[in-house]
C-alpha cells in the first residue's frame, strides 16, 4: 500500500501511526505542501479535493485521514484500534468526529500561525487569528482535560484510533505555543501515547 502524504502534517501522521502499530507495511510518497504539490493534476487525480493523505491500495484510492485509519484497522480484525463492538465503535467515532470538527481545526491555527508561516516564509503569526485560536483551544482542552481524567486513553484502557488521531494535532504543542500548560491529565495522556513505538517511529524529522 502507498501513502501519499506530508510527514510533518498531523493527518499523515496519524495514520503513518496507525499502520506501524497494526504491522501495516506503508511506502510513504511524500507531497511536499511547501511547493504547492498536492496541487498537480497527477495527484488531484487521487484527491480532487488537493488535499493529502490519500492512501492507494491496488486499484482502490481513499482520502480522508479517518476513513484510511478505519480501512487500515479493518485489515487485522481482532485490533484494540477499531473494535467490533457496535457501542465501542461509536464512542471511537465519536472523539474521530470530534477531532476532525473541532480539535483539528482548533490546534490547526497555532500550527499554522506558528510554525508552517515561518517555514515557508509567508509573514508573522496573525495575532487575531490566534486568539479566536486560543478561545476555541480553551474550551476544547476543557472537555478533552476533563474527560481524560481516571482514564488511560480516550475510550478506556486501550489506545485506540481515536488517540491516534486527537494526539497527532498536539505533537507540537509547545513548538506552536498551544496554551496547554494547564491540562496535566492533557500532557500526561499525550506522555503515554509518546511511549508507544508506532507513535514515536511516526515522527517527522524536524529541521
Ligand atoms: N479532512 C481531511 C483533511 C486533509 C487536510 O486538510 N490535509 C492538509 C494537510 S494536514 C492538506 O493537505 N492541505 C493542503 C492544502 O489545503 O492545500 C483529512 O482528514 O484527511
Amino acid at each position: 500500500m502507498k501513502l501519499y502524504g506530508f510527514p510533518l502534517s498531523p493527518n499523515t501522521r496519524k495514520v503513518i501511526a496507525v499502520a506501524k502499530h497494526l504491522g501495516l507495511p506503508l511506502e510513504l510518497q511524500v507531497v511536499d505542501l511547501g511547493k504547492g504539490e498536492q496541487r498537480r493534476p497527477e495527484f488531484m487525480k487521487l484527491n480532487p479535493n488537493a488535499k493529502t493523505p490519500v492512501l492507494v491500495d491496488g486499484d482502490f484510492v481513499l482520502w480522508e485521514s479517518t476513513a484510511i485509519m478505519e480501512y487500515l484497522a479493518s485489515k487485522k480484525p481482532g485490533n484494540s484500534l477499531w473494535p467490533n463492538d457496535a457501542r465501542q465503535r461509536a464512542d471511537i467515532s465519536r472523539w474521530l468526529c470530534w477531532t476532525i470538527a473541532h480539535w483539528g481545526p482548533a490546534c490547526g491555527i497555532f500550527l499554522w500561525e506558528n510554525i508552517i508561516k515561518k517555514m515557508l516564509n509567508m509573514g508573522e503569526p496573525d495575532a487575531a487569528k490566534l486568539k479566536d485560536g486560543e478561545t476555541q483551544f480553551q474550551a476544547l482542552a476543557s472537555v478533552l482535560a476533563s474527560h481524560l481524567k481516571g482514564r488511560e486513553y480516550l475510550t478506556g484502557s486501550q489506545v485506540t484510533l481515536a488517540d491516534f488521531s486527537a494526539a497527532s494535532w498536539i505533537a507540537h504543542a509547545d513548538a506552536a505555543c498551544m496554551p496547554w500548560a494547564p491540562y496535566s491529565s492533557i500532557k500526561s495522556w499525550y506522555a503515554r501515547m509518546d511511549k508507544l513505538p508506532a507513535w514515536r517511529d511516526s515522527a517527522p524529522k524536524m529541521g
